[in-house]
């Protein structure tokens, strides 16, 4: 675009300026008068009208990037865990009043309209999400960035409860389309697989020329990424497979048409679903197709479109750091060196010597089973060059290790990126190590622990290779959006300057022992457990244990997560009512909520939600708690479901096993919100204690290392079991069938034969611990006063945990890029 451009006004900040902006979007955007409009119809004028008071600025962001030059921080991610865009979009814009009163002049509701939003489900869990907070801190930070990753077709699938079994639904959440993508097939790049290599047409030493056998067409569609009010507005870019634009029936023979239609579905196959499976990688073909297709798109498209025509790529370490989120877009390090190599004829040391100063890579995990590998005959198949381009990055490397550790060949093996045992298979987060100039664990303990065990021996040779950033969430969406009330509260007590800069919450520190401001902070809890109890009510029919505890764990269903040791704490409340060991009376009403999906195939995390259902349906029928307990399972946990749960929480269930949890994130939102957390010392859990302090938070179980210790010596869950009276009931009661209609096969007896036999992540060692903990939370709770002063003490040292301290730590530990004011 031309500097001579004049630049377009931002659209005036008023009720009528922003009526007639609505109304044009609905008549010529929509083509229909309000009178006719559906709600969707109105749902996207509204929309786009807000978006047009963000394009301004979105316009000069792109445009000044372009003048800047400026270091760049390309966020590649498969997954990007948007949550609902209208409510941000207004809030980033500044026009929550203005819209609503807009709206209402016309006579309709915007919370209405807010409701037809499908929210972006393109993640998992906390990695998509953490991608998404990421992006909207670094725009409100002003860092030159882009996110890259995959507009997938079909989110995270939308779970429903049959039987209390779940059941998985499509999730076509661009059924109604979206406002929020704008497609541009003028930059669509090819990206092409399969075929082999020859001999290289070009001199340069380590070259050889690849001769793919078929492409797709990625298709980018820009989003808008505002910064808050801060008059940036960055993109992320999605990209979309598309048949190949230049299909060509002619290659096709008489009456093969149907064929070549076929063939034109296979190619968009590779956008169009999300695997479901979170922290565990199912090495499928498929998948590392959409690795790779993101990825060469996205290098594609920064070499060819961003950088000027003749720029100089031995300066692109000053110009990018592509940050790998995990290790799904590792593939973009053998693409790089063959673009360099192969295309641009550089020889190979020189183009090394560049690619190992742009990637930086981010682990998310402790386990050894998240670790992604792939089979080389897969890796070679799909991609013969870039299995050829690792082998000579390994072999290089492993000279390199067997000059520093001479005679050490078991260390060599350990570190190779190729395993040859049990098939032979490329190690993605070894290819990653070696390649990233950083590579940073997500919070204290998790960097430790991959420094001193998982990857220890790439520590041990490049110690200042390792750091850590401890993971953040948006003030804006957690608690700004989701938590209007608090919200209110916090700015009449401290200004607003929170929204930004989060470590501000300190002040409201002395406002703690004020016995005003508690009660309002009591009202504002009260009106967030009454507007989920409502939401609940209506959506799932489900109710709550009147005006109780709010008891919430929510996060993916998985065994190290241990949902199954908060249901041991349940069933051993119940089973102690029931056996009059304890008074009913002295139970504090509680609502224990889970929200957590499954991923489809594994098959034990369903049976322990089939066993979640079961036991919240015996428990909530039970007339003789008098309504005391409730189980609250809502289907669907995703972002909307979350912005309205957390804020109701009093109670933060973290009970990982220790090690295991690389950080978790809700434990931070909830922190944000005002809940205890009761938590073992895993993950960030850690840093959220030592900030809070250890009366206001309850701890329990192993540390990581008695846990590991344990491990070590033989953990025999047995002796558990048979030791603790209590635990044995407990478990005695899920096995006996008592909540599955006497059945004791299926899930109950699946989950008691696991727990009791072997017992992976050692829920049965912590049980007890655990219950001790939950009784210091009801001796805490029976004083709501000074639990109300914990929690706003939680509020108050939590503000660490903002994401833009994190994208400022990234900023300063990783990528030496600048801030650019958008403004200059
Ligand atoms: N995480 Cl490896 C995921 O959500 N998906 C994954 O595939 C992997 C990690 C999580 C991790 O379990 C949490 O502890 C982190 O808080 C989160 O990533 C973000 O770092």
């Amino acid at each position: 675009m031309s500097e001579n451009t004049p630049p377009l006004a931002v659209p005036e900040h008023s009720v009528e300026s922003f009526t007639r902006s609505f109304l044009r979007e609905l008549n010529y955007g929509r083509g229909v008068d309000l009178d006719r409009a559906s709600a969707n119809d109105k749902y996207f004028a509204l929309s786009r009208a807000v978006r047009h008071y963000l394009t301004t600025r979105w316009l000069e962001t792109l445009r000044n990037q372009h003048r800047d030059q400026a270091k760049t921080v390309a966020y590649l991610s498969a997954e990007f865990l948007l949550g609902p865009q209208l409510e941000n979009a207004l809030l980033a814009a500044d026009l929550e009043d203005i819209a609503r009163d807009a709206l209402a002049n016309l006579g309709e509701d915007i919370e209405e309209l807010r409701a037809v939003e499908v929210e972006p489900g393109l993640g998992n869990g906390g990695l998509g999400r953490l991608a998404a907070c990421f992006i909207d801190s670094l725009a409100t930070l002003n860092v030159p960035s882009v996110g890259y990753g995959i507009r997938y077709e079909y989110g995270i699938f939308k779970q429903t409860f049959v039987d209390g079994k779940q059941v998985e639904k499509p999730d076509h959440w661009l059924h109604l389309g979206s406002p929020w993508e704008l497609p541009h097939p003028e930059y669509s790049v090819p990206v092409w697989f399969g075929g082999h290599t020859e001999e290289a047409t070009n001199s340069a030493e380590g070259a050889r020329t690849w001769v793919p056998s078929w492409h797709v067409t990625a298709k980018p569609y820009n989003y808008m990424v505002p910064g808050y009010r801060n008059g940036r507005v960055n993109t992320l870019r999605l990209w979309s497979a598309r048949a190949r634009h230049d299909f060509d029936l002619r290659e096709f023979n008489a009456g093969e048409y149907t064929e070549a239609v076929r063939a034109r579905t296979f190619a968009e196959n590779i956008s169009k679903v999300l695997y479901p499976e979170d922290s565990t990688p199912q090495g499928k073909e498929l998948r590392l197709q959409q690795q790779y297709f993101f990825v060469a798109a996205s290098l594609r498209d920064f070499l060819d479109h961003v950088l000027p025509e003749d720029y100089d790529l031995h300066n692109l370490p000053n110009r990018i750091t592509w940050q790998l989120n995990d290790t799904h877009p590792v593939i973009a390090v053998p693409e790089l060196m063959r673009i360099l190599v192969d295309e641009k004829g550089w020889d190979w040391a020189d183009a090394w010597a560049v690619t190992q100063k742009v990637f930086a890579y981010t682990c998310h995990t402790l386990l050894p089973e998240a670790l992604e590998v792939w089979p080389v005959e897969l890796l070679g198949r799909l991609l013969p060059r870039h299995l050829e381009i690792i082998y000579r990055i390994n072999e290089e490397f492993l000279e390199e290790v067997r000059e520093a550790f001479p005679g050490d060949e078991l260390r060599v093996r350990r570190m190779s990126i190729i395993a040859e045992e049990p098939g032979r298979a490329v190690r993605m987060a070894h290819l990653a190590t070696v390649a990233g100039f950083k590579v940073n664990g997500v919070a204290e303990l998790h960097s430790e622990l991959l420094k001193d065990k998982v990857l220890n021996d790439f520590a041990e040779m490049w110690p200042d290779k390792f750091t850590n950033v401890t993971n953040g969430v948006t003030p804006r969406r957690f608690v700004r959006l989701a938590n209007p009330g608090l919200s209110e509260l916090i700015t009449a007590g401290i200004g607003d300057g929170w929204i930004t800069d989060l470590e501000q919450l300190r002040n409201l520190e002395p406002l703690a022992d004020d016995p005003e401001f508690r009660r309002a902070f009591r009202d504002i809890k009260g009106a967030n457990k009454h507007r989920l109890a409502q939401v609940l009510k209506d959506r799932d029919g489900i109710e709550l244990a009147g005006d109780g505890m709010v008891d919430a764990m929510v996060k993916r269903l998985h065994e190290y997560k241990r949902q199954s040791l908060k249901l041991l704490h349940i069933v051993s409340l119940y089973e102690g009512i029931k056996s009059g060991r304890i008074p009913l009376e002295s139970v504090t009403p509680r609502t224990f909520v889970f929200g957590a999906k499954a991923a489809p195939g594994y098959v034990r995390a369903k049976e322990t939600i089939e066993l979640i259902n079961a036991i919240g349906r015996t428990i909530n029928a039970d007339a003789s708690l008098e309504g005391r307990l409730k189980v609250a399972f809502p289907p669907n946990y995703n972002v909307t479901l979350a912005e309205m749960l957390i804020p109701a929480a009093d109670l933060s269930e973290q009970i990982s096993l220790a090690g295991k949890e690389a950080s978790g994130t809700g434990n931070m939102k909830f922190a944000l919100n005002g809940a205890l957390t009761i938590g073992t010392d895993d993950g960030a859990n850690v840093e959220i204690r030592k900030l809070v302090g250890d009366d206001h938070f309850f701890l329990f179980g192993m540390s990581e290392p008695e846990a590991s210790d344990l491990q070590a010596e033989g953990y025999d869950p047995g002796a558990y079991y048979e030791s603790d009276p209590q635990l044995k009931a407990a478990l005695n009661l899920i096995g006996s069938g008592h909540f599955t209609g006497g059945d004791r096969d299926g899930a109950a007896g699946s989950i008691f034969a696991s727990l009791t036999q072997r017992d992976r992540f050692m829920a049965l060692a912590d049980f007890r611990s655990y219950m001790d903990a939950q009784e210091r939370v009801e001796s805490a709770y029976a004083d709501y006063e000074s639990w109300s002063r914990s929690a706003i003490l939680n509020i108050a040292r939590s503000g660490f945990f903002s994401s833009d301290r994190s994208i400022q730590d990234y900023l300063d530990r990783i990528w030496g890029a600048k801030p650019i004011d958008q403004n200059h």
